[in-house]
């Protein structure tokens, strides 16, 4: 019966780098998934999480299952590292939390809660990172958007954002990109922030936070979970999902975290109730080697220090190449601006380039990023950084 199935099409980001693995031209780049590479190309792994992995083992510890909800250790670190030791919801017992298969399971835990409690939608802003159609769509829910980024200007869209916000009705759900918005990397300002956040409670709507780079766009991990704080203060009780993968470069061990705030303990108890029976039939229970990485870090202030150093410099290095790359691209005489590779922030530059000048870059220069321009920062390294504005020179001016 297999004969009857279509070729399924490779996926946007993933299928990138199969073909980039594919491809035997020498100087080729990758720079379609949002993976970190030290200047040298190279994956790289936190000094701070090799100590922890190193202490784990001699450690000798065991190999038992986890409970549904995962490590409470990791859950109880992992959500005062985004709301905060001070946070209110927290103090009061009222966060419901579970470990999940990073942000992607996380992300499709909620979407399947949400559903059954008579959720038929979700807005999602336009554009937004691939994956969130998807996994939304096979959560059960139709996925809207509302307008987010003016391509035309290369910023955000905010008057349309409120707009678009004002008039969806009441009581929908809405994700919002904590921080490092992907794939656009405009964050909106705090004031703005504040105004999506007055709106989202004349209408009473449901703020679902992804956060997916916290470390990544201010610079210090601790300061990046502010949106999503003050959401808190202003009385939100949001739903959040946590990946691990980017910040500690922890992305194969799939480290993530979900928690609901509610009103009282006794409501946090009732939705952990119910994440749990979602998680038993879907994957059981997550796995433990990097949520002990993590909870280790962040159960040590010296090593929390040290991971937020060393987050920093990833971001750092980042930023000195989005500089690179501009200078270059406007050494060659480009006839484009480029200011906005230096203005938004995270692991991605959303270059403007069109879907035919994307793939002129893949096929006569073999740089692999996705059809929509978002060029993985992440993966530009000195050593490669003139070759790719040559490159894009070559296919912008060309
Ligand atoms: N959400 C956003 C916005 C992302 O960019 C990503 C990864 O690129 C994720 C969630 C999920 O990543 P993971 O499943 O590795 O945590
Ligand atoms: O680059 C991106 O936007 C992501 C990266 O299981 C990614 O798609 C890759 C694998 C995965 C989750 C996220």
């Amino acid at each position: 019966h297999w004969s009857q199935f279509p070729m399924a099409p490779p996926d946007p980001i993933i299928g990138l780098t199969e073909a980039y693995l594919k491809d035997d031209f020498p100087d080729k780049v990758n720079v379609g998934v949002g993976a970190y590479r030290c200047d040298q190309g190279m994956p790289f792994v936190l000094p701070v999480v090799r100590e922890a992995e190193n202490e784990l083992v001699a450690e000798e510890l065991d190999h038992e299952y986890s409970g549904i909800a995962g490590c409470p250790n990791f859950v109880d670190v992992a959500l005062k590292f985004a709301y905060g030791d001070d946070c209110v919801p927290l103090k009061e017992n009222r966060v419901a939390g579970v470990q999940t298969l990073s942000g992607t399971g996380g992300l499709r835990v909620f979407g399947e809660v949400l559903h059954q409690f008579g959720h038929k939608h979700i807005y999602v802003p336009n554009p937004t990172w691939g994956n969130h159609i998807p996994i939304f769509t096979n959560a059960g829910l139709e996925v809207r958007k509302y307008r987010y980024y003016d391509n035309a200007t290369s910023n955000l869209d905010f008057n349309g954002l409120l707009d678009d916000l004002q008039a969806i009705p009441e009581g929908s759900c809405v994700l919002l990109h904590a921080c490092a918005h992907n794939p656009t990397g405009m964050d909106p300002t705090m004031e703005q922030w504040k105004q999506i956040s007055n709106v989202a409670k004349e209408r009473n709507l449901l703020p679902f936070f992804d956060c997916a780079y916290q470390g990544f766009a201010s610079g210090d991990a601790r300061k990046d979970a502010a949106a999503l704080r003050m959401f808190v203060e202003d009385g939100h009780n949001i739903a959040l999902v946590q990946s691990f993968s980017k910040n500690f470069g922890l992305y194969g061990q799939r480290v993530g975290a979900l928690s609901v705030v509610a009103d009282t303990p006794d409501e946090a108890k009732r939705v952990l109730s119910q994440l749990k029976v979602h998680i038993r039939p879907s994957y059981s229970n997550p796995p433990r080697h990097g949520a002990r990485i993590v909870s280790k870090i962040l159960s040590s202030e010296k090593k929390t220090d040290e991971f937020v150093e060393q987050c920093m410099g990833m971001a750092k290095r980042i930023d000195s190449m989005r500089i690179k790359l501009r200078n270059t691209l406007e050494e060659l005489g480009s006839s484009r601006s480029w200011e906005h590779v230096t203005k938004q922030i995270g692991m991605f530059a959303y270059s403007g380039m069109s879907k035919d000048e994307v793939v002129a870059l893949r096929e006569k220069h073999h740089i692999y990023c996705t059809l929509d321009g978002r060029i993985s920062m992440a993966g530009v390294t000195s050593k490669n950084v003139e070759y790719i504005a040559k490159a894009i020179h070559d296919v912008t001016e060309g």
